[in-house]
């Protein structure tokens, strides 16, 4: 029996540690166990985090074992090295494989029956490395994806038209990485084309805005991370936008990572497409429109992706 007031996090570094923050802060668990190769660490963020809980929703948080998250509703991994300056997300591929190697059979072998979702990078090739690992259902393996890339692009665009990012309907998809679109054909605010929307606040020039503010959200985490080291405020948020749609079963539209299974032609890959999930994961990987360019892009994300998998042996 799974318990959807339980999460896990497993790696409780600066990303997994913020998660467990806002987490917290939804009032939707009363159990969270903490897992991470330094248990100490682990300790200290329980401990911490218990005592912010005091005037949260009451909780039990505790630094853990497998044992623990057998019956947990979500299990969030966060463990992995982190981008360094002039990495890419790629570049983490050989490491953080080699973590996912430990932590999943882990899981597998306890039959765990929670949603697994994937936030260490690159975080579609380690979805698929965990979906092979652990023999789930494709349903139940998301990642984050880019449910973080999409809010900077609703910031920015918000930024741009001076308008509330939640009003700003637009996706990033494709690789959370280098790779990534974002879909200017299907973008609106208040069922208008982004394009009439910026004239009716005074931007013209649609071709050079649109790279701008596309290339401003590709950079942020290396802007981000050039200068504070490492970025984790606006995943952490992510991490709680999609738990909160699976635990609540909002059926909400996110751009989360999961397996393509003939969507846009793809197969075998996991990468990011607006898709309907709730308490059972995902639930329908949306057949978006994408004009030529957009459907080219898209292809050319997956084929880089599809080469690192093929280097990959699992
Ligand atoms: P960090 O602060 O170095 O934390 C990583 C943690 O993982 C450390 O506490 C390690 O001890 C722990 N760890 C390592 N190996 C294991 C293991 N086998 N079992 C359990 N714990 C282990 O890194 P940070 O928290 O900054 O980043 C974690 C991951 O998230 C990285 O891969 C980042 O690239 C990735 N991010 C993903 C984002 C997304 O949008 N999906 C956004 C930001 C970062």
């Amino acid at each position: 029996m799974v318990n959807m007031q339980k999460v896990a996090v497993i790696g409780c570094g600066f990303v997994g540690a913020t998660s467990a923050f806002s987490l917290i802060q939804t009032g939707l668990f009363s159990e969270m166990v903490l897992i991470d190769a330094n248990h100490q660490k682990a300790e200290g963020e329980a401990m911490d985090l218990s005592h912010g809980s005091a005037y949260l929703t009451p909780m039990n948080i505790y630094a853990g074992s497998y044992d623990d998250i057998v019956d947990a509703g979500l299990i969030v991994i966060t463990a992995g090295a982190n981008q360094k300056p002039n990495e890419t997300r790629l570049d983490l591929v050989k490491k953080n494989v080699q973590i996912f190697k430990s932590i999943i059979p882990e899981i597998k072998e306890r039959q765990c029956e929670g949603i697994l979702l994937i936030v260490s990078n690159p975080v579609d090739i380690l979805t698929e490395v965990a979906l092979k690992l652990s023999g789930f259902p494709a349903h139940r393996v998301i990642g984050s994806g880019t449910v973080l890339d999409t809010a900077r692009l609703k910031y920015v665009l918000g930024k741009h038209l001076q308008v509330d990012p939640r009003d700003v309907h637009a996706y990033i998809i494709g690789e959370h990485g280098d790779s990534e679109l974002a879909v200017w054909s299907g973008a609106q605010v208040a069922g208008i084309h982004i394009n009439h929307f910026c004239e009716l606040r005074g931007h013209f020039n649609h071709e050079e805005a649109m790279e701008r503010l596309a290339q401003e959200v590709r950079d942020s985490a290396y802007e981000i991370i050039e200068r504070k080291g490492a970025t984790y405020y606006g995943v952490a948020v992510a991490v709680k936008r999609i738990a909160t749609a699976i635990v609540k079963d909002e059926h909400a539209v996110l751009p989360v990572s999961s397996l393509m299974q003939g969507e846009f032609g793809l197969n075998d890959l996991c990468l990011s497409i607006p898709t309907v999930i709730g308490q059972k994961g995902v639930e329908k990987v949306v057949d978006i429109y994408l004009n030529n360019d957009e459907n080219e892009k898209l292809q050319s994300s997956a084929k880089a992706l599809k080469a690192v998998l093929d280097d990959l042996d699992l």
